[in-house]
């Protein structure tokens, strides 16, 4: 199913005279305060988020998984999805591949249903927490880190493998998350695992093309329980300056402990010029995996002010990947993928409304009240309109969920495709 951009404009038509309204209240009162509108609904417009390919379907936990109906079983569905979360949000230009879940069968055929879609293929993703039918290695006890070398040697070449279905698609980045760790004290000797990983990673780091980027992830338990390898930024920091310089840490909201205060990982990192990727979620108690936005908007606004000084004041660090990173237990998984870019543009968009030379001021004058109500008062604004009109001049929905079930979507995708297919994926 494909949404026609006639369709889209003839339900915006309905509610265009109301936008207008509150697009311009808002406007006017930016501008007063010395806003530039149209660059933040440039930089809005701009913005891309890519999709990963394991989030079309319903996610399962570890008890259980319901079928949500219509879901993609194969990539060329689940490319046709991001192309319907795309039509109508104008930011999902991008697909994240999940190898081997979605190896292309016809890598031409899938290049061009992509780009008639407006979508890229951002980072490839390896998957080393899974034994893969008929392979010669079990990753139960580690992957990069495992004390044989068989193992090691089987996930290096499955990494670099990934590297090459991701150049025949036009991809320039590989994620490399690692399930190793250990769940008892003494399991593992920690300084052989780190060692290991290290070696392991600067392989593929130096098997990597020149103009590639290897992303590494971390996260502090699960699978895991006693203890994770690449457990923290600090760890993914040391180990990306350990490979060279096509090597940066990638950030997932929630692999942290609680409470972390993310923004200044952030920043540190920025500030070195090793931040590469970034993986969008929200948490109340671990890695919950959860809409963006659901539970601590506040923190998500906090990260993106740091993420958009950086972006403006450390030249080294290069442009970012973005990557939604959440699975979807009970809602429509498309609707709550829609949910989640509007959070992040609503805090981009709130971040953006920043005054950072009256911060500067109020810092070196020492004046915490008045940083506080700079940043309290970016964060108050309701930027929906402005995210509205970024979406209205780009062709998309002036209201994405609502358009989606006017037009019926998930109806049509469970007649097509049937009530019980089930997505690859975990
Ligand atoms: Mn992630």
């Amino acid at each position: 199913m494909r949404i026609d951009k006639n369709q889209i404009q003839d339900i915006n038509d309905n509610e265009l005279t109301q936008h207008k309204e509150n697009f311009d209240f808002l406007a006017n009162s930016l501008s007063k305060n010395g806003v530039n509108v149209d660059a933040i609904v440039t930089r809005l417009t701009d913005f891309q988020v890519a999709i990963p390919s394991w989030a079309l379907g319903a996610g399962g936990t570890r008890f259980g998984r319901f079928s949500y109906g219509g879901e993609p079983s194969t990539l060329e569905e689940k490319i046709n999805d991001i192309g319907i979360i795309h039509s109508l949000t104008q930011t999902a230009g991008a697909i994240s591949l999940h190898i081997p879940w979605d190896i292309p069968k016809d890598y031409q055929a899938i290049k061009e249903l992509a780009s008639s879609h407006d979508i890229a293929f951002d980072a490839v993703n390896s998957n080393t927490f899974q034994d893969q039918k008929n392979a010669k290695e079990s990753y139960k006890y580690g992957s990069l880190s495992n004390i044989s070398k068989a193992v090691r040697d089987q996930a290096i070449q499955h990494n670099n493998d990934v590297v090459k279905i991701g150049e025949k698609l036009g991809s320039k980045s590989i994620t490399v998350w690692l399930a190793d760790g250990s769940c008892f004290p003494g399991q593992n000797n920690f300084q052989t695992a780190l060692q290991n990983t290290q070696d392991s990673l600067k392989e593929i780091h130096n098997h990597l093309p020149n103009d590639w980027k290897m992303f590494i992830e971390y996260k502090p338990y699960e699978p895991n329980f006693y203890s994770t390898v690449i457990q923290d930024w600090g760890t993914s920091f040391m180990l990306a300056n350990e490979c060279g310089e096509k090597a940066f840490s990638l950030v997932d909201l929630g692999h942290h402990l609680p409470n972390t205060n993310i923004e200044q990982i952030v920043s540190t990192l920025m500030l070195k010029g090793k931040l590469g990727g970034f993986h969008f979620n929200d948490s109340k108690y671990g890695d919950d995996d959860i809409t963006v936005g659901s539970i601590k908007p506040y923190a998500l606004f906090l990260i993106f002010n740091e993420l958009v000084y950086g972006m403006e004041n450390n030249k080294n660090n290069p442009d970012l990947a973005w990557m939604i990173d959440a699975s979807h237990n009970v809602k429509d998984p498309l609707e709550d993928l829609m949910q989640s870019l509007e959070a992040i543009q609503e805090a981009y968009a709130k971040a953006l409304l920043v005054d950072q030379k009256l911060l500067k001021a109020a810092q070196l004058d020492n004046d915490v009240v008045k940083c506080q109500e700079i940043i309290q008062n970016a964060y108050r604004t309701d930027v929906r309109p402005l995210i509205q009109q970024a979406r209205l001049q780009s062709g998309g929905a002036l209201n994405p969920i609502a358009t989606y079930r006017i037009l019926n979507v998930r109806e049509n995708l469970i007649q097509k495709r049937g009530l019980n297919t089930i997505a690859t994926g975990l």
